[in-house]
């Protein structure tokens, strides 16, 4: 066992003979994503500013590791680098779900914010477990899909619903619906088997798996901006360069900045996809989004409860600030 992983880490974590620097990057999403696109365009960046001598080779839509595993494995080593949705740990601490509290932020601003007070904290869990954050960027907001028209909780009852982290699912039961765990590449083959027939994703999720193929209705209920991150195995950041490491760090912080723009544009740009397919795209009525909201303050609860002081000092901080950029505003 031990000699199979260390053959994988030669493989996957390698120094070539040219003095080339060598990382494979799996990720979770298909390469039609904006997030792929924007660690396509970072992996380039790494490679250009360091005249080809430092390579990150992706591997998108779980080809390399599939996405329950990326963490681990960069954990671990087996890979130095790799993609996934920051809510996907959150057996590990509840602090990587404050993304995913229905309507704590639901816009851009509010979901920025709430990055600036979490940032300090997510850093620190993951390098307590021998991983360095590199950047974040948001999917967009959240809305709901199904296949008739949503006016009450009550007509979310008994739908089979795909959920792919903790707070789906528990939006799902708060309904009375039933969640089932489906990765974003299966989401095509488990509505049309029959498995699920509502979800919970962004306008962007929705457009790249052709939602029209499989339900008609999309309501923009804005309930969460989820994000995906990407880390590096600190022992392979260390064993870099003090070069590399610049190269590196350089990079990340511009395909933050790029991916949250790319984002914003992803959602004009694919709910109007939608449409054009045909989708009947309606506001939700402010009784089933009053229902809704209603859901979030249940788990804003829950999380506290879970998430103890560390989890109260990030909302107070995040609070803060947007008082504080409230004020400026006025
Ligand atoms: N798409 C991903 C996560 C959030 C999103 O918008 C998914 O549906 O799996």
């Amino acid at each position: 066992m031990k000699k199979h992983i260390l053959m994988a880490v030669a493989l996957l974590w390698g120094t070539s003979a040219v003095a080339e620097t060598l990382w494979h990057m799996p990720t979770p999403y298909g390469d039609r994503n904006f997030h792929t696109a924007n660690i396509i365009e970072f992996a380039d960046q790494v490679s250009q500013a360091s005249n080809g001598e430092f390579l990150i080779k992706t591997h998108s839509a779980g080809s390399l590791f599939k996405h329950p595993e990326i963490a681990t494995v960069v954990r671990r080593g087996l890979v130095p680098i790799g993609e996934l949705l920051m809510s996907r740990l959150g057996n590990e601490n509840p602090l990587y779900e404050l993304d995913s509290i229905p309507f704590l932020a639901s816009n851009y601003e509010q979901a920025y914010q709430l990055w600036q007070a979490s940032r300090p904290e997510i850093e620190k869990v993951l390098s307590e477990r021998g991983m360095k954050l590199l950047f974040a960027v948001p999917w967009p907001p959240q809305g709901l899909y199904a296949s008739r028209e949503l006016a009450d909780t009550s007509d979310m009852a008994g739908l089979r619903v795909r959920a792919y982290n903790r707070a789906t699912e528990q939006i799902a039961l708060a309904v009375n619906a039933v969640p089932t765990q489906v990765e974003a590449p299966d989401i095509p083959t488990a509505f049309s088997t029959g498995r699920v027939d509502a979800m919970i994703t962004s306008p962007s999720t929705g457009a790249n798996t052709q939602a029209w193929d499989y339900v008609s209705h999309y309501y923009p209920i804005n309930a969460f901006l989820v994000k995906n991150m990407v880390v590096v195995n600190q022992q392979a950041f260390d064993s870099l360069t003090v070069e590399q490491r610049q190269i590196l760090l350089d990079a990340a912080k511009q395909a933050e900045l790029r991916g949250w723009q790319a984002s914003r544009e992803e959602t004009d740009r694919t709910v109007a996809i939608m449409a054009e397919k045909g989708m009947s795209i309606t506001q939700p009525t402010a009784h089933f989004m009053e229902q809704l909201h209603g859901v979030g303050e249940q788990m804003i609860e829950e999380w506290l409860n879970r998430s103890g002081v560390e989890g109260r000092a990030v909302i107070d901080a995040y609070r803060k600030l947007s008082e504080a950029i409230d004020q400026e505003g006025n």
